[in-house]
């Protein structure tokens, strides 16, 4: 079976079903609510959700309270998770699959036979979704390449084959890692890099929240000293989320850095979340900077386990350069990409790592905290493709 197949069986009951537990019912229903408060406009719509689920929080309550049901409410609670993640997946990509997917769509229905034009006209519309150039090339002639040696006429035989090549392209042969790997040995470091405005402070809240949630103790550290008010930012976020925070205006970087490790080593923390500035007057000056912030990481705990860069979605071949930019000054080993339900062009997953080459490990679907999601390609391919699938 094929993988377009394989994704439509996986979730299409998933966004079929009608009532979804949309909040993940959980026994602090108070504290949800407040959470909700902090990350969302929306609050209004988030609390009703909560008022609604509170008759299924109880009985849920009582179900775990039985220790023969455990494991079968652990199965169904990670079920929950999944669908919810879909939704979140689908919502989020809403913009983009009735942008360019969309178009695919119109594509396969105009053309009774697949002719050159057709062929023009797919390249035209994937490279208008923001998949890249060379990306789309390598696609095309893989595409061309299948047509001719399974000889294929029909375009609507081929909606499958693109969803198919296009997770090729992604996948790569590779074993994708997308978990933070978490060391046993004292605080696991992750730092945040990225131009200014991408979204890294709100991403650090997020990430903040879902670690939190997953039951360890996070500390914040706010060294970006550069931008006035924004360790003060990054400390409220502490305060909503209810994390630690360590941070400090108008002082070098590198120092607010080892003084936060040396306090995470001390308190236990398991993992920091640094917060860096995006400009420094020039690339020079940035590229110094993180080598000044990783040589006290080192120095402190051998080695700076993740450093994400956190791109903006909406800014498309903009964000790619500056990846391609970031890599050549640090070692990146994750892509954090945001806003992708602000932008029409979601093929932008595909382009990173095709042209950069790192993983895109979250995406940010939107501004709440259940927005940020561990990137999944084949939940990515499902809401980009549902209605053709
Ligand atoms: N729609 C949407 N908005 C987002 C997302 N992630 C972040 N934002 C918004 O982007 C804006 C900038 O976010 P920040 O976290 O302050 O960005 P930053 O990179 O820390 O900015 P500087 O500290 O100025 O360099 C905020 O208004 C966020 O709410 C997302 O996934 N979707
Ligand atoms: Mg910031």
């Amino acid at each position: 079976m094929g993988l377009f197949n394989k994704i439509k069986n996986m979730f299409k009951g998933y966004s079929e079903e009608e009532t979804i537990v949309e909040e993940q019912p959980t026994e602090t229903v108070e504290e949800e609510e407040n959470d909700s408060e902090q990350f969302t406009d929306v609050v209004d719509e988030k609390e009703i959700d909560n008022e609604q689920s509170t008759e299924v929080v109880e009985e849920i309550s009582l179900k775990e309270k039985k220790p023969k049901k455990k494991g079968l409410f652990h199965k169904k609670e990670k079920q929950e998770e999944e669908k919810k993640s879909v939704k979140i997946y689908e919502k989020g990509l809403t913009k983009s699959r009735e942008g360019f997917v969309s178009k695919l769509a119109n594509l396969t229905n105009k053309y009774a036979k697949v002719t050159d034009e057709y062929f023009e006209e797919l390249e035209e519309i994937l490279i208008m979704a923001d998949i890249g150039v060379n990306t789309v090339m390598e696609f095309m002639d893989r595409l061309r390449d299948r047509v001719r040696r399974e000889n294929i006429t029909d375009p609507s035989e081929l909606k499958e084959i693109i969803v198919d090549e296009l997770f090729i392209i992604y996948v790569n042969d590779e074993v994708l890692s997308n978990k933070i790997q978490f060391r046993e040995d004292g605080p696991t470091i992750v730092l945040f890099v990225g131009v200014n405005g991408v979204g890294k402070t709100t991403t650090i809240a997020k990430i903040a929240n879902k670690l939190k949630d997953e039951g360890k103790k996070v500390l914040m550290v706010g060294a970006d000293t550069f931008r006035a008010g924004a360790v003060e930012q990054l400390k409220e976020w502490s305060n909503k989320v209810g994390t630690g925070f360590y941070g400090k205006e108008e002082s070098d970087p590198a120092s607010v850095v080892y003084d936060g490790i040396e306090l995470a080593k001390k308190e236990d923390y398991d993992v920091v979340l640094i917060d860096t500035a995006g400009r420094l007057q020039n690339k020079v000056n940035l590229m110094k900077e993180l080598e000044k912030i990783n040589k006290v990481i080192e120095s402190l705990v051998n080695k700076c386990d993740e450093t994400l860069l956190v791109i903006d979605a909406t800014t498309g071949q903009n964000g790619i350069s500056q990846a391609k930019a970031f890599k050549e000054i640090t070692n990146i080993t994750g892509i954090v990409l945001t806003k992708l339900d602000g932008t029409a062009k979601g093929g932008i997953v595909l382009a990173i790592k095709e042209s950069v080459g790192v993983p895109v490990k979250y995406i940010g679907l939107g501004e709440t905290k259940d927005d940020l999601q561990v990137f999944d390609i084949e939940k990515y391919i499902y809401g980009l493709f549902k209605d053709m699938m």
